[in-house]
């Protein structure tokens, strides 16, 4: 029987925000299953999967380690907890590595499809910056048509997933002093496909038994993500559909229309949901939907993909990782397309209650229950105007009486890429190294990742958020985290009132929010753009800077890649959700204390925002005393 008090108790429980809470509501009355439902049902959680200490590699096991030592000390190939937990987390780590690089290469083959005139539907927008990555490249730019550029660009690039020069070029974007520190340590990425491929190999049973030589092979591969293939994901984006620059849109579920065919974009990948963008504005589809009895066609994001269109279009999104099936259960959406990552398996079950058609878009990402629509870059508009003729079809399928759509979105600031930040601050990072040495701005935080149903959703990103810039710490975001902070406010100009005096007079002058969305997962490496160059502007290394690092709510293995390219590049790292380590008590020394001699950062674990802004503000003092400052 549905109590709504309990209810209402239940959904505050779960979600900070009130749009949230409204949908987890109506979910359980409707009776849906949503991934907390879910965890609720696996408790209690395995122990030994939490420590990190069971193996499932070889047909031996499994295997797992007696964390109090009273049990077996090794598995059957005799390998301890500490080669156990090593080997389990550099598996995560290159997982979120490939599904990053593994986006990054698909834009690119749609940035050579595309210039050698076999794409359907694209042209190459960000012109400037494809003559300034070709230049890095070595590719000569001058008299050449922009197409021609494309190709030599995308084939050079497409060259470094395999490349035998034994380095990345985009990684030369680093300062000089990291690179050496990189050097040093043994960590210099030499390609992106052989650093993932040679994690599958060191996983497997019987290659190494050191785990401290496993985790710095996975400082590497995290390395070749972020200054590789996530960078490459990101270029080629901004190359295919324009760099951002700052735009005003809306955030929550109260993006969905009432009287409009609503659909949800989600995933990662922007290459076909730019398309959708496209088919969307063809006037044929617009009385379409007017004869179907809608007043126009509603466009939403969701996740990641969501987070690439409100960057480049101010397409409004819907919400965060544990938005989809709320989405879902307004019983608002018509068709809900998704690429990859990040997509509930489930997703097509939670539609099965409602009108609501999934459309699986990608060949490696298909969904029993969902409608199959390839997208292939030579038919991309077609597809894109199936999609939304499907969806705009089943529009006279919804119930009215099912839906309930929350009627208060927030309005928000996103589209801060890199570029865009420079160009704000007048074309040089000056007046921000002002602003921090005259200690206004006390330094940065990257905070990026998921959300997770073992922390209130959004909690961890809100309260660390506001606690940070109160503080005087300016924060950038990228993903779940950004739209988490679009929610509640954060990313507007008017959010500088609630920030420390030093950096709401500096987001005063310059009109801008004292949280920066910078955009989706594969934008971090935004982050370490941004970092790199204001490292430069001083002359010192990422290393040295007074920045940190912070993912409250991860789940993904994307996070712990990031997480690690983060530290690796010098800058220590939050975690707010505790990673699968603590059954080796030496990978957590490693990883939390040892690491500092070696590349200046470390990773951390705090639960507690509250606390874990301490021990940011602690980490930007210490690098402040060392820069004397
Ligand atoms: Fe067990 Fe070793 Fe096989 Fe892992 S690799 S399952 S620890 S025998
Ligand atoms: S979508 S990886 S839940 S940020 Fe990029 Fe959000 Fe994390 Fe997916």
């Amino acid at each position: 029987m549905y109590d709504s008090l309990k209810a209402k108790k239940e959904a505050e429980k779960r979600a900070l925000d009130k749009t949230d809470q409204e949908m987890i509501e109506k979910a359980m009355q409707d009776g849906l299953e949503t991934a907390w439902d879910r965890l609720a049902k696996q408790q209690p959680q395995c122990g030994f999967g939490q420590l990190g200490v069971c193996c499932n590699r070889c047909a031996m096991g499994p295997c797992r380690i007696d964390p109090f030592g009273e049990g077996p000390t090794r598995g059957v190939c005799g390998a301890t907890a500490d080669l156990i937990v090593a080997r389990n987390l550099l598996d995560d780590l290159s997982v979120g590595a490939a599904a990053h690089s593994d986006h990054g290469r698909e834009v690119l083959e749609v940035l050579l499809d595309t210039a050698e005139g076999k794409s359907q539907g694209y042209e190459i927008i960000g012109e400037e910056k494809l003559k300034v990555v070709a230049e890095e490249y070595g590719i000569k730019t001058k008299g050449k048509k922009k197409e021609e550029i494309a190709k030599e660009l995308a084939l050079a690039m497409l060259e470094e997933f395999g490349t035998i020069k034994n380095k990345i070029q985009l990684a030369e974007r680093a300062p000089e002093k990291t690179k050496e520190m990189w050097g040093k340590v043994g960590i210099m990425p030499r390609s992106v496909d052989r650093e993932i491929v040679e994690s599958m190999h060191r996983i497997h049973m019987g290659v190494g038994a050191d785990y401290a030589n496993i985790l710095l092979h996975g400082l590497r591969t995290s390395l070749s993500d972020g200054w590789g293939g996530s960078m490459m994901a990101t270029d080629g984006s901004d190359i295919l559909f324009g760099t951002p620059t700052p735009n005003t849109s809306w955030v929550n579920l109260g993006v969905l229309s009432k009287d409009k065919v609503n659909l949800v974009l989600h995933g990662h990948n922007p290459i076909l949901s730019e398309m959708i963008v496209k088919a969307a504005e063809d006037s044929k589809m617009k009385k379409l939907a007017e004869a179907k009895g809608a007043k126009g066609i509603n466009l939403v994001g969701m996740c990641c993909t969501g987070n690439e269109l409100l960057m480049r279009q101010g397409i409004p999104i819907a919400g965060n990782m544990l938005d989809q099936e709320l989405a879902i259960a307004t019983g608002a959406v018509e068709v809900m397309v998704i690429d990859y990552q990040c997509i509930f398996p489930s997703i097509t079950h939670t539609a099965s209650c409602y009108h609501t058609k999934v459309v699986a878009t990608s060949e490696k990402s298909k969904v029993p229950g969902a409608m199959y629509m390839e997208f292939k870059p030579e038919t991309a508009l077609d597809t894109a105007k199936e999609i939304v003729k499907t969806a705009i079809e089943n529009f006279p399928n919804r119930n009215p009486d099912r839906v309930k759509i929350p009627d208060k979105p927030i309005k928000m600031m996103a589209g801060f890429s890199e570029e865009a930040i420079r160009k704000a601050l007048g074309g040089s990072y000056k007046p921000l190294i002002d602003a921090i040495v005259a200690g206004k701005i006390k330094g940065a935080v990257g905070m990026v990742g998921c959300n997770n149903p073992k922390i209130k959703q959004d909690y961890g990103h809100v309260t660390l958020g506001k606690e940070l810039i109160k503080r005087n710490i300016l924060v950038v975001e990228t993903g779940c985290a950004a739209i988490a902070s679009g929610k509640a406010g954060l990313l507007l100009p008017e959010a500088a009132e609630m920030a420390g005096d030093g950096l709401k007079s500096v987001c005063k002058a310059l009109g801008i929010p004292p949280v920066l969305h910078m955009g989706s997962c594969v934008d971090c490496s935004r982050i370490l753009v941004l970092g790199a160059n204001i490292a430069k502007e001083l002359g010192v290394g990422i290393e040295d800077l007074p920045i940190a690092g912070s993912a409250p709510e991860w789940y993904s293995q994307k996070a712990v890649s990031i997480a690690s390219y983060f530290v690796a590049s010098g800058v220590t790292t939050h975690l707010g959700i505790p990673p699968k380590i603590f059954g080796s008590p030496n990978v957590v020394d490693l990883l939390t204390s040892k690491l500092r001699d070696h590349i200046n950062a470390t990773y951390f674990v705090e639960p507690d925002p509250i606390k874990a802004a301490d021990k940011i503000e602690e980490e930007i003092n210490r690098k402040r005393k060392a820069l004397g400052i």
